[in-house]
């Protein structure tokens, strides 16, 4: 089989990359180790950025997100008993987010490559990436169950590496042709979804003295909840009832009254980390979304990290086919790697930033945590500094 760019991974990073190249002419061919219903059982992102939302419209997915996201114009930090309003809207001179899941963009992205008649192959197993250092690479597969499955070669121009954080693709680049960054945090995120109505209108990020905790939602009828948990410990430690009574605590008088509790629908922990792969090109493979970095979902940047590398790596390969001259043009190509590193690195910078105000550290000491405490107040009080928390909240520009 041929095509002109193999995308490894249909999370939204792979599946919004093809769709974009299509509309631009561009054969794809998205291969994925798992099955549709599992890529779609993964309940993660819920905030996105106006630069996301315009790549979905570019890419034709975005009307079912204007019909049923819901546009957030400010959050609520929680602090010391009470709320206090961070009006992203005044603060950046009118911008938004929307709030609308990470589950449902996908959905979106798979129902119109399904009506496009394109090809996806979903259950792929020992996908490998080869000869991306030279001008013929290939990827190698298996279909079938795991005794007499059939194995399939694919031939490219391009492979496109978007199979997140545990892929094939940046682990089959050479080890002293990568730098890797990291910092793992010393908790994790235990998760709740619910279909009861969110306590606010609006998220409230809360920083309490026996952690941090998140209310979001999905829609008027179903909310997403978070607490801080230990890093080691496990969802079956965790009934309904006891997520209900720690998430109570830690937020005001007033929010605690309002919360409506159910059974949850789903309950998982997530580790956090920041993680950081340079360069993000190799020869033809190229890396995007969190197979090249992760960050902490604390600021909600890692589909909207992901949705950027798709806007830079989407049009650099447009350019390139574009130019029908012998010795095409690859600038946008060249410049990629960089380009992302610099608006990674930002949302690095934001996510590590806010992580550390609204979380309890288990082993920061009295002076972080009196540090920690002078900054919320500044935070509060200055609008300089929720200027700058908001900005970054909403998105930074993309380069042009
Ligand atoms: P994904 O979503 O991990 O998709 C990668 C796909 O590749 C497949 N795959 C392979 N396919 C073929 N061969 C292999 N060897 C393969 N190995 C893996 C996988 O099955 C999968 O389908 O990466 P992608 O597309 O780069 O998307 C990134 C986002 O998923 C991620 O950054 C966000 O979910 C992060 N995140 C948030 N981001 C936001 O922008 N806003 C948020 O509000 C937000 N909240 C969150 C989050 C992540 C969370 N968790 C669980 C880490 C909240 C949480 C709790
Ligand atoms: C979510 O709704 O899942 C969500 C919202 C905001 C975050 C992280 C996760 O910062």
């Amino acid at each position: 089989m041929k095509t002109q760019v193999a995308i490894i991974g249909a999370g939204p990073s792979g599946l919004l990359l093809a769709a974009l190249l299509h509309r631009a002419g561009i054969a794809t061919v998205v291969i994925e180790q798992r099955s549709p219903d599992r890529v779609l059982s993964r309940i993660r992102a819920g905030v996105l950025e106006q630069g996301t939302l315009d790549l979905l419209d570019r890419a034709g997915v975005g009307q079912r997100a204007h019909a049923q996201g819901l546009v957030h114009g400010g959050f609520a930090l929680g602090y010391r008993n009470s709320e206090h309003r961070i009006d992203l809207h005044a603060l950046t001179g009118g911008k938004n987010v929307m709030v609308y899941g990470q589950t449902e963009v996908t959905r979106d992205l798979m129902a119109a490559r399904t009506a496009a008649g394109l090809t996806t192959i979903y259950n792929a197993q020992d996908v490998a990436l080869h000869d991306f250092d030279g001008a013929t690479p290939r990827v190698t597969y298996r279909t079938g169950n795991a005794s007499d499955g059939a194995s399939h070669e694919l031939h490219c121009d391009f492979i496109a590496g978007c199979d997140g954080f545990h892929g094939a693709s940046r682990a089959s680049v050479p080890a002293n042709a990568l730098r890797t960054f990291e910092k793992v945090y010393p908790f994790g995120w235990l998760g709740v979804l619910a279909d009861t109505p969110p306590v606010a209108h609006e998220l409230i990020y809360a920083n309490h003295e026996r952690g941090f905790a998140l209310c979001s939602m999905r829609s008027a009828t179903r909310s997403r909840y978070y607490i801080q948990c230990a890093a080691d410990d496990k969802v079956e430690n965790w009934s309904d009832a006891a997520f209900w009574d720690e998430l109570r605590l830690r937020l005001s008088p007033e929010a605690a009254q309002a919360l409506v509790t159910g059974p949850s629908i789903e309950k998982s922990i997530a580790p956090l980390r920041s993680f950081v792969a340079e360069p993000m090109r190799f020869g033809n493979l190229f890396l995007a979304g969190d197979a090249a970095h992760i960050v902490p979902p604390t600021g909600a940047k890692g589909l909207n990290l992901a949705a950027s590398d798709v806007h830079y790596l989407s049009s650099g390969l447009i350019e390139h086919y574009a130019d029908h001259r012998a010795e095409k043009s690859s600038a946008g190509l060249d410049a990629y790697s960089d380009r992302c590193l610099r608006r990674v690195w930002k949302a690095v910078r934001f996510s590590w930033w806010f992580t550390t105000l609204m979380h309890k550290f288990p082993d920061g000491g009295e002076f972080a945590q009196k540090v920690q405490e002078a900054e919320i107040g500044y935070l509060l009080s200055s609008q300089a500094a929720a200027t700058s928390l908001a900005e970054n909240y909403v998105g930074l520009p993309f380069e042009v």
